[in-house]
């Protein structure tokens, strides 16, 4: 079963408000847990912002829950989601804090994960392994977040009406590369195919009882190194900073990232 931790025992970020304490055995919901008793917090911030649902509840705005709506998909990846006294409750538990938090949607926020990988090459162009495990070691293009200055996958939002497949692409050129002037290769490379590695919850630190993330993770591999591993890559939109990173078990990255990337390793039969 997946676990969430991010969310737990701790202030919400760009908030004053803490978390209700949650321990690990009282994070699911078929665990008894009368005490609970969550501060309700949603950021004055997103009020109005066309990517942000209404307030609930609400006379005028009566979402569909566990459907996609043709512009918001409202479905989750872990099955149908409950409805409790009008809200959508987070179908891996507790996390101390009812309300959307800096979240937009009640219920699961779709987003969208582009791994780009290549592999790692000497100054003779050939490719490196790692002497303990003898497998070749992959590199992934990672941002810095500027929200809470955690390597990550250069990840987003899946914005109204948008396919998951345009997002990855858009993300990735306005976080890593910032709009340089790569386009055609750039559409060429995600248009040849990525390979699925992951849909479902990510463990991130603003999920709350009634709003998460999910994501659908794609890896874009560059095998020979000569297309968009060659780009020089630019910081750009909501990350601070940009670069190519060795993939193994020492990467530490936001939320759950690195178990996403591992799956990537395995997968390509590369070192972790
Ligand atoms: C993560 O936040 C997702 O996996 C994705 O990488 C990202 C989307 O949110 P923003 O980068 O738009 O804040 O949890
Ligand atoms: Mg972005
Ligand atoms: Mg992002």
């Amino acid at each position: 079963v997946f676990r969430h931790v991010t969310c737990l025992n701790n202030m919400y970020p760009r908030s004053g408000v803490l978390r209700f304490p949650v321990a690990e055995e009282q994070v699911f919901w078929s665990e008894p847990y009368v005490e609970y008793c969550p501060p309700s917090y949603t950021a004055p911030h997103i009020g109005g912002q066309v990517w942000a649902d209404a307030p609930l509840p609400s006379e005028t705005f009566q979402p569909k829950w566990n459907h996609n709506d043709g512009q918001v998909n409202r479905e989750s990846f872990h099955g149908a989601y409950e409805i409790k006294d009008g809200l959508p409750r987070n179908p891996i538990g507790r996390t101390g804090l009812s309300g959307r938090g800096s979240l937009g949607r009640w219920g699961p926020n779709h987003a969208a994960d582009p791994i780009v990988t290549r592999w790692k090459r000497n100054s003779n162009g050939e490719i490196v392994d790692n002497a303990a495990t003898g497998k070749n070691i992959l590199q992934m293009v990672a941002i810095q977040r500027s929200d809470n200055r955690l390597w990550a996958i250069p990840g987003g939002m899946v914005d109204p009406g948008e396919n998951v497949s345009a997002t990855l692409k858009r993300e990735f050129t306005e976080e890593a590369l910032n709009f340089t002037d790569n386009a055609n290769m750039v559409e060429k490379f995600f248009t040849e195919g990525g390979v699925h590695i992951y849909s479902g919850y990510v463990d991130d630190f603003r999920n709350t009882d009634n709003a998460w993330m999910e994501t659908t993770a794609l890896n874009f591999h560059d095998e020979d190194g000569s297309q968009v591993g060659q780009l020089k890559l630019v910081a750009g939109d909501d990350a601070a900073n940009v670069r190519w990173t060795d993939v193994g078990s020492s990467l530490k990255l936001h939320a759950n990232h690195a178990d996403i990337v591992r799956e990537v390793a395995i997968k390509r039969d590369a070192h972790w």
